[in-house]
């Protein structure tokens, strides 16, 4: 059921795309049928350029005749589309889950304008039952690793780190970096943070995705609704 519901949100996101323009394309399964719905009306006939915001999505993209660029061809999009993990009412967002955090925010602060697409599940009152994903460079990873719980602390957060894929065998995003996987539980003031986070050396990036939405399409049982700040 809730994969129909990401297909709904996920089409009506593509009615929104306009002739000409220059998208960034998410990535994630609801992003995937937005990928699909897509590809349908290019194969229709509407002209757009799409820039991918993982190599899963490039592939797809392609897969579906959807003519492709990179962010230094087209280094200002007019509109993203993306899936969350959680989303609350001031639609800050939890992203990551799929990997491709660190471009997807910023093919996200290259746009005009960002809508999240996604079923009713991912809406919160409050972020953080999800993991954050924290994306962090290989380089001193256990270092970073203390500093990030140094920080959670700071901030008054309890919370275990878990390294995506583990030891043995990490988690290797697109970027070449590694996941930490932030069970928190509760995110109280993500604003803080996030600003918090990025001034660690060693982190790259973080899922916590603050201003950059403009709207989203949530579906479920009554449909697809609107969900603005
Ligand atoms: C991607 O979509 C990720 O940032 C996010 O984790 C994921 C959501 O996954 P799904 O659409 O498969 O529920 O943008």
């Amino acid at each position: 059921m809730s994969d129909d519901f990401k297909r709904l949100a996920a089409e009506r996101a593509a009615e929104d795309v306009k002739p000409g323009m220059k998208l960034g394309i998410g990535t994630g399964s609801t992003a995937e049928h937005f990928v699909r719905a897509l590809g349908a009306r290019v194969r229709a006939g509407l002209d757009v350029v799409g820039v991918p915001t993982s190599e899963r999505t490039r592939e797809l993209a392609e897969a579906e005749g959807i003519k492709l660029a990179t962010l230094e061809e087209l280094p200002e999009l007019d509109l993203t589309i993306d899936g969350a993990d959680e989303i609350d009412p001031a639609l800050t967002l939890v992203k990551g889950g799929g990997g491709a955090l660190l471009r997807e925010k910023i093919v996200a602060a290259a746009s005009l304008s960002m809508i999240v697409i996604a079923d009713e599940s991912k809406l919160v009152e409050c972020l953080g039952a999800f993991p954050l994903p924290i994306e962090v460079n290989p380089f001193g990873l256990g270092a970073t690793t203390k500093a990030v719980e140094a920080c959670f602390a700071r901030n008054g957060l309890q919370g275990k780190l878990v390294l995506r894929g583990g030891a043995e065998h990490p988690f290797v995003t697109d970027g070449g970096h590694y996941i930490l996987d932030a069970h928190l539980g509760r995110i109280a003031d993500a604003a803080r943070l996030a600003h918090d986070l990025v001034a660690i050396p060693g982190v790259v990036e973080h899922g916590l995705f603050l201003g950059l939405a403009a709207k989203a399409y949530v579906a479920g049982k009554q449909g697809v609704t609107v969900v603005e700040p």
